[in-house]
Parts: C-alpha cells; sequence; structure tokens
C-alpha cells in the first residue's frame, strides 16, 4: 500500500477534502505509487516518458505520441451525465441516474491502476483571480504520465490552486483510469468505457481511454460539461464551446471581442488564430484569446457581458493546418515550444511529423515515415491510399506559444463581449453574415445552429445536424432549461452584445467553388458587424435578420465576382421556408422551451411567409 498521507506531505498539499479525496481513489484503483505533480515537474516528466517510450523526439523541444489505435476520439454514446435529479435530462445529455452510475464506474477502476502510478493533477480552469475561480478548481487523479503532460499545457497546474480556495471542499473530482485498452470492446455491444460526470456532486468519472477529452478532464469534462451545469446550478454564467479573439481598431484605437461556437469542421480554430488580411492588416490587429471554450457572465460594476478562456493551451485538429488555414497554429508549435503531437505521421529517423493537408503532398521521400498506427509506409500494399495521420489526430501547445495571443490573455477581469456568432458549414442558403440584435432571436438562432451531415447517410439532402450553440456533445442539462438560462443571464445585461450568423461556405453549385474565399478574409464580416452594432452602417433587414449592403463591406484588395458577392449578400426564401419546418421539428424535442423562443421562431416563420419569393 503505498503511504498517502506520506506523499502528500512532501508535496506540501494541505487541503483537507483534496487529501481525503486522493487517499480514497488511491484505494479503489490499486495503484502502486502515488505522485502530485506541478507545471514545474515538465522537464522531468517528459524525460521519463522519453525513456519509457511513451514519447518520442519531433525536434528540438517537441515530442510525439500515439494512442492506441481503437482510442483515439471521444466517444458520444459512452458519454453520460449522471446526476440525483431526473428532471435534468435532455435530449443530447445522455442522462442517468447517479445512484446507477456511480457504483458501475467504481467497479470498473477498482485495482484497474494496479503497477502503476496514480498522478495527482491539481489545476485551475481560469485565471487566477477570475470572478469564477470559484467554479474552475479542480484535481485529476490519472494513471497516465501523457496525460499529465498534455494537462500541464492544457491547465494550470499545482497544488496552491487548490490550497487557498476559499471553500476547501469546492474543487472538482475527476478520476481517470485509462483501463486495459486492448480489452474493453470499444465499439462492441460489449464496451467497457464510461465518461461520466456526476454533475450535481462535480465529480467526474472516465474510464477506458488515454486519449483527448476522454482523458484530460480539464478541458471537456470540467471546462464544458461541469461549468455549463455549474453555471445553470449557480444561475452565475455560461460556458460554452466558443472560440475568442478580439479586434483592435488602429485609427480609432477601440477595441472589441467576439465570441462563437461553430459545430466541428466549421473552421473555429482557424478562426480564433486569424489574422487581418494583408489589405487592412495597416488599420487591424487580431488576437487570439482562445479557440475552443468561452465562459460568459456579466460584471456586475458594469452591466456589461464578459467573457474568458478557461484554457491554459490548444488541443488543436492537425489535418489541414499549413501556412494558408493558420499559420499562428504552425509558430504555435515550432522547435522549443514543447509542443506534442498526437497520431499524426511521425519519421523516427529524422524526428519530422507530417499529417494530411500540412503540405500538398507526402513527404517524397518515404524513408523512416510511419503512420499514426506505426506502420511503415514503405511497406504499404500497393494502391493503400490510406491517411498517414489519423483525422483526428492533434497539436497540444500553451496559448502563450500562439503568436498572436492577446497581451491580456490572463486578466482575471476577462473582456467585454461585444458580439457573440454562430457559424455551420452550409453550402447553400446562408448568406455570408446575418446580424440578430434581438436576444431571444440570437438564443433561437444558437439553437438551430448546424452544419451539413458530412455523411450522406446521416441526413435528409439540405438537412443540417443540429449542434445547438455547438454545445450538443457537451450539454449537461435540459435544452429548454438551457435556453431559458442563456435569456436570463445575457438578459440581465444593460448592454447587450449583437449576435450574428456567418458561413464561411457557400458554394456555387455549377461548379462547386467556394463563394467567399475565406480564411483571413472573413475578419471582413467581423468588422462589418461591429460597425452595425455601433450603428455605423444599418444593412439591409430581412426575415433572418440583418445582411450587409455591398457598400458598407470592407472589400478593399478582396478578389470576388460581383456573382458570388450578390449571392452572399441575399437570402434564398424558398430555402428557408423549407429550414423552417426542420427547425420547428427540431425545437419540439426540447422540454420547457421558453416561449420567447417559439416566438421568435413564428416571427421568422412569418417574415419568411410575407417575403416575395
Ligand atoms: C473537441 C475538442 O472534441 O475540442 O471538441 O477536443
Ligand atoms: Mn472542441
Amino acid at each position: 500500500m503505498v503511504d498517502v498521507e506520506k506523499v502528500l506531505d512532501e508535496a506540501g498539499l494541505k487541503n483537507e477534502f483534496v487529501r481525503e479525496y486522493v487517499a480514497h481513489w488511491a484505494e479503489i484503483t490499486g495503484a502502486d505509487r502515488v505522485e502530485v505533480v506541478s507545471a514545474a515537474d515538465d522537464a522531468r516528466l517528459l524525460k521519463e516518458a522519453v525513456d519509457a517510450g511513451e514519447l518520442e523526439p519531433a525536434g528540438d523541444g517537441l515530442y510525439y505520441s500515439r494512442s492506441y489505435y481503437k482510442d483515439t476520439a471521444r466517444s458520444e454514446e459512452r458519454t453520460i451525465v449522471a446526476t440525483n435529479n431526473p428532471a435534468d435530462k435532455g435530449v443530447y445529455n445522455n442522462w442517468r441516474p447517479a445512484s446507477e452510475m456511480k457504483p458501475m464506474l467504481v467497479e470498473r477502476m477498482t485495482g484497474a491502476s494496479k503497477g502503476k502510478t496514480m498522478y495527482v493533477i491539481p489545476y485551475l480552469m481560469s485565471p487566477p483571480g477570475s470572478p469564477l475561480e470559484a467554479y474552475a478548481a479542480g484535481v485529476e487523479l490519472t494513471d497516465s504520465r501523457t496525460v499529465v503532460l498534455h494537462m500541464i499545457r492544457m491547465a494550470r497546474v499545482g497544488a496552491q490552486y487548490v490550497d487557498n480556495l476559499a471553500d476547501p471542499n469546492h474543487f472538482v473530482r475527476a478520476v481517470h483510469v485509462t483501463g486495459d485498452l486492448e480489452n474493453l470492446g470499444q465499439g462492441t455491444p460489449d464496451d467497457q468505457r464510461y465518461f461520466v460526470t456526476v454533475a450535481d456532486e462535480r465529480t467526474i468519472l472516465h474510464f477506458g481511454s488515454s486519449y483527448g477529452g476522454n482523458a484530460l478532464l480539464g478541458k471537456i469534462a470540467h471546462g464544458l460539461r461541469q461549468a455549463c451545469y455549474d453555471g445553470w446550478a449557480s444561475k452565475a454564467f455560461l460556458a460554452e464551446q466558443f472560440m475568442l479573439l478580439g479586434i483592435t481598431d488602429k485609427v480609432t484605437g477601440e477595441k472589441y471581442n467576439i465570441c462563437g461556437g461553430f459545430p466541428s469542421a466549421s473552421g473555429k480554430t482557424n478562426l480564433a488564430m486569424t489574422l487581418a488580411p494583408d489589405a487592412l492588416g495597416d488599420r487591424y490587429v487580431v488576437e487570439f484569446y482562445g479557440d475552443d471554450i468561452a465562459w460568459l457572465w456579466v460584471n456586475p460594476d458594469d452591466g456589461k457581458v464578459y467573457g474568458m478562456n478557461p484554457e491554459f493551451g490548444v488541443f488543436g485538429v492537425a489535418k489541414d493546418t499549413n501556412e494558408k488555414t493558420n499559420p499562428t497554429a504552425l509558430d504555435a508549435i515550432q522547435p522549443g515550444s514543447g509542443a506534442l503531437f498526437t497520431n499524426v505521421a511521425y519519421n523516427a529517423d529524422t524526428h519530422e511529423v507530417w499529417w494530411e493537408g500540412k503540405t500538398k503532398e507526402p513527404p517524397a521521400d518515404v524513408t523512416g515515415w510511419r503512420d499514426w498506427k506505426g506502420n511503415l509506409i514503405s511497406e504499404r500494399e500497393p494502391g493503400d491510399d490510406s491517411p498517414w495521420a489519423h483525422p483526428n489526430s492533434r497539436f497540444t501547445t500553451t496559448l502563450a506559444n500562439v503568436p498572436n495571443v492577446a497581451k491580456d490573455f490572463e486578466d482575471p477581469a476577462g473582456v467585454r463581449i461585444d458580439a457573440i456568432i454562430f457559424g455551420g458549414r452550409t453550402s447553400d442558403r446562408e448568406p455570408l453574415v446575418r446580424g440578430i440584435k434581438d436576444l431571444a432571436e440570437g438564443v433561437y438562432d444558437g439553437l438551430t445552429l448546424g452544419a451539413e451531415a458530412t455523411f450522406a447517410a446521416e441526413g435528409v439532402d439540405g438537412q443540417l445536424r443540429y449542434d445547438p450553440m455547438s454545445m450538443r456533445p457537451f450539454m449537461a442539462y435540459g435544452e429548454g432549461d438551457y435556453a431559458r438560462h442563456w435569456i436570463d443571464v445575457i438578459g440581465a445585461a444593460t448592454e447587450q452584445p449583437i449576435f450574428a450568423h456567418v458561413n464561411w461556405f457557400q458554394r456555387d453549385p455549377d461548379d462547386g467553388h467556394f463563394r467567399w474565399p475565406g480564411y483571413r478574409e472573413n475578419l471582413r464580416a467581423l468588422l462589418w458587424l461591429i460597425d452595425l452594432k455601433n450603428g455605423k452602417v444599418s444593412g439591409r433587414e430581412t426575415p433572418v435578420g440583418i445582411l450587409p449592403t455591398r457598400d458598407e463591406l470592407h472589400l478593399e484588395g478582396l478578389e470576388i465576382s460581383d456573382e458570388d458577392l450578390d449571392v452572399l449578400l441575399t437570402i434564398d426564401v424558398e430555402r428557408w421556408r423549407q429550414e423552417m419546418g426542420f427547425r420547428e421539428a427540431h425545437l419540439k424535442q426540447f422540454d420547457r422551451l421558453p416561449e420567447e423562443i417559439w416566438e421568435a421562431h413564428r416571427r421568422v416563420a412569418e417574415a419568411l411567409e410575407a417575403e416575395e419569393a
């Protein structure tokens, strides 16, 4: 038996509640050793991981790892929100009673860390001193060293974050046990994995993975799912899968901050890290705050909505990250950055990494290159053109490595939020941008956010896979209550952010080309939105929001055809009428949806009916 008390004493970890929690789980998991870690242990842990073959060198201060081949992504079917109140059941949260799930997890975790070290990771999901700090503290217990190394990049890690809590018992208990990955029946009827957030007990129990959101519990399980529940239970805040960026106008000296949700594969990370287009770069500076999570609240001192990124790093999808799509991300994973790569392709001779879309063609000389499963490319069967990197392969790097990270990204006060945007990948119907000034219509727009189904089989042609506020996999309680909470939180602000829906992905059905050039040019839509909020432009009212007129957009230096621009700045009334039917069926699933949302839906539907097609 490990002498847990001695280990905790030596680490100087004083919080009695944390000590009790660590001792409790050390006994259940049966770990051979317990070790308390802090960010200062990074270099030592990296060396240990390299010596143990868990990481391989990928250049100066860069590291590579592979996860088990059946353990490469979050598993939505195995992810559960459990509470003690059946009223918390929603359409998306896979709700189950806490009393049913907890014993199942304890059973799986019992003795499952035998022979391993249980690392104790005290962490904070906010800048220290944030008004939401009380919801940000947690202690992850994990039996995986690579998970520790990821957590050190993704969260603030150290005993100090739990030793001085205002309420020493108010921290998230986050237990991660990897399990025997080769014998868990992943994806079969016998699947042993469970990823459970016991939200009303602020306890996270994840068993059966060592990858990403299944294992780095500060990020998704705490930063999104638990925080979503806490924000509602406390009535104090919203926790959303949102990016957050700032735009400074050097001429006026004004700065504006925009956050927003995008379903996966809709360009959220690229937008979060965007730079101004060359033609506008002398005037506007874009700063990065976060690519994945924002917590939002109203500051009682000035009545405005504020936001912050609770994370400390970026866990970005590698695929298609290149000089054009996201040069900022490439700068953030340079030699010396301490970045970790997982499940990309790797060359053990040269220590290089590669993923699909990094360069147009894979390396011509395949000597030494192995795919994400560790198989030599040179030994592939002729005609095997399966990807070298897993589509969900990732890079992990700290926010401070991002070259345009905002100077005040650690400011505990957070930043004022001027606009909240939504955008899913949609090939028709959705214009470039439509501004929404009414709160209920903005929330309604977020609830009906979606992206085109990736596989034809998943949906009817032209029908979206709805992903409300891009929170579908992270929703912790009922969607109707969630909508009410949004209206209440943002409605309490004396000055409301403007809402908007953006779409960079309209295509010409004749030849399939994207009508909008995308990437850095997307800033033009955001600049127009800020002008609209400030009353500098008035746009054109349509049933679905305010659209820019051509002369209101900053178009200098942009190459775009008149026809493309016309389509991007109009709405297809027939397609919108069809969409309203899909939306109605989608919203009807939700219990207790506020009447304000239904009124917004009817207002838009009636305005569309009245419109000339
Ligand atoms: C996600 C992530 O799964 O950000 O959404 O990792
Ligand atoms: Mn995400």
